[in-house]
């Protein structure tokens, strides 16, 4: 007897996805926030289910989710944001509580959120993950919330 197999596809028509993306650190939020819409575009989401939404730094990224999650118009959304260690001790209350309230969120809610914050020592390591040397972890951010939209949908039917 064959085993069951469920994946979720990579096909983003049809999902409709929300971005929060914190202003805090802009060029390279700005960059990630590029990589995600190229991706979701790539995917095949329409412009038009699409909806973005700019905070102030990433400690405003969970009540924002949770806000954009209450509203049930979303398959899935994406938290976009970079906190930088050297900028400041606030580092890792911001990192720790973005992380873990992103996760609680979305646990609540039931609808998956990628998390595409990038928590680094320097802001050359973050421009590296927002589209310089190691790839676009933004880019990387819209296949993941679509396959993960996808796979609970199909779980659920
Ligand atoms: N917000 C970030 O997104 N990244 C950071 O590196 C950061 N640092 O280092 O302070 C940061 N702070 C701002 C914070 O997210 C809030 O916007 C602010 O505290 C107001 O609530």
């Amino acid at each position: 007897m064959s085993h069951t197999l469920i994946e979720g596809a990579l096909t983003g028509q049809g999902l409709r996805i929300g971005i929060a993306v914190a202003r805090f650190n802009s060029l390279v939020t700005e960059s990630l926030l590029a990589g995600a819409l190229a991706g979701l575009r790539r995917h095949s989401v329409a412009a038009h289910d699409i909806t973005v939404v700019h905070v102030p730094g990433s400690w405003e990224l969970p009540l924002t989710l949770a806000t954009l999650a209450s509203t049930k118009k979303y398959d899935g959304l994406i938290a976009l944001g970079a906190v930088i260690r050297g900028d400041t001790p606030h580092f890792d209350y911001v990192a720790g509580e973005a992380a873990k309230g992103i996760g609680a969120v979305m646990l609540k809610t039931e609808i998956p959120i990628v998390f595409g914050v990038l928590t680094t020592n320097t802001l050359e390591q973050a421009m590296d993950r927002a589209g310089a040397k190691s790839g676009n972890k933004g880019y990387d951010a819209a296949s993941t919330v679509i396959e993960m939209a996808n796979l609970l949908r199909e779980l659920r039917a």
